[in-house]
């Protein structure tokens, strides 16, 4: 049974129940959060939303990578694949070239929260990465959906946290309530 979202003690965890983020519902991001910071709406129109995909540079697993394109590409994403074993300093690197308009980070090896905090604050140290919207999810820790990990990496940088079992309708919804970046966006700082 997928649990339900935005509740902290099941399922996929965002940033605490606040502002702009009701106990349980719909995922909001967090008002200060930089989803929110790009507010939602719906695509420009002729502009696929941009997703730079990826896993952690300790993770070899790829069918997780191989579901969420799918996914996002269903839901009418442009998607970049990094693949798995993605060194930090290659991933903040070809997210600074693409500026996109979600980064969105898979890991199920279990060194999810190590690997997720050290990252997303590498990113966040990069001015221009600052707003970029990033999520992580899959089997962030050894012992099944891990709630406290999933705390720790929202207080590190990162918008949403989804565990292992999120319903991935809830993920696209999440997706669709971003606001696509500027058109020519691409490459500039
Ligand atoms: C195949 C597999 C491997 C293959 C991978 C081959 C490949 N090309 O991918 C190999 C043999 C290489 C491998 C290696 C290891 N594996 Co492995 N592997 C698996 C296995 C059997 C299936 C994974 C899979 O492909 N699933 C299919 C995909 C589609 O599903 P998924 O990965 O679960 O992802 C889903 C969700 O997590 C979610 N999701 C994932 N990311 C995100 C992100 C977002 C944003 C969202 C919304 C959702 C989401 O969506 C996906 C679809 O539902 C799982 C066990 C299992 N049944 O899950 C273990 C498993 C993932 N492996 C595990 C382990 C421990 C390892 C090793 C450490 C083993 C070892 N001692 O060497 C190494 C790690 C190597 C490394 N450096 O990462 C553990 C992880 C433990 C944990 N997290 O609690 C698991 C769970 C097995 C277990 N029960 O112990 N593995």
């Amino acid at each position: 049974m997928k649990t339900d979202p935005v509740v902290p003690d099941a399922g996929p965890l965002v940033p605490e129940a606040g502002p702009g983020v009701p106990a349980a519902g719909p995922l909001v991001p967090d008002a200060g959060s930089a989803a929110a910071r790009t507010g939602p709406a719906d695509p420009a129109p002729g502009r696929a939303r941009r997703v730079l995909l990826s896993s952690v540079s300790s993770d070899a697993h790829t069918w997780n990578l191989v579901f969420l394109q799918l996914l996002l590409e269903e839901a009418g994403c442009e998607v970049v694949n990094l693949g798995a074993c993605v060194p930090d300093e290659l991933l903040i690197g070809e997210c600074a070239a693409l500026r996109p308009d979600l980064l969105v980070i898979s890991t199920v090896n279990g060194h999810g929260r190590a690997d997720g905090e050290r990252l997303i604050g590498r990113l966040r140290a990069r001015p221009e990465l600052r707003g970029v919207p990033a999520v992580i999810g899959g089997k962030l820790g050894v012992r099944g959906g891990d709630e406290e990990a999933g705390r720790a990496l929202v207080a590190a940088g990162f918008d949403a946290v989804f565990q292992d079992d999120a319903a991935p309708e809830l993920f696209v919804e999440f997706v669709r309530a971003l606001e696509p970046a500027p058109a020519g966006r691409v490459g500039t700082p």
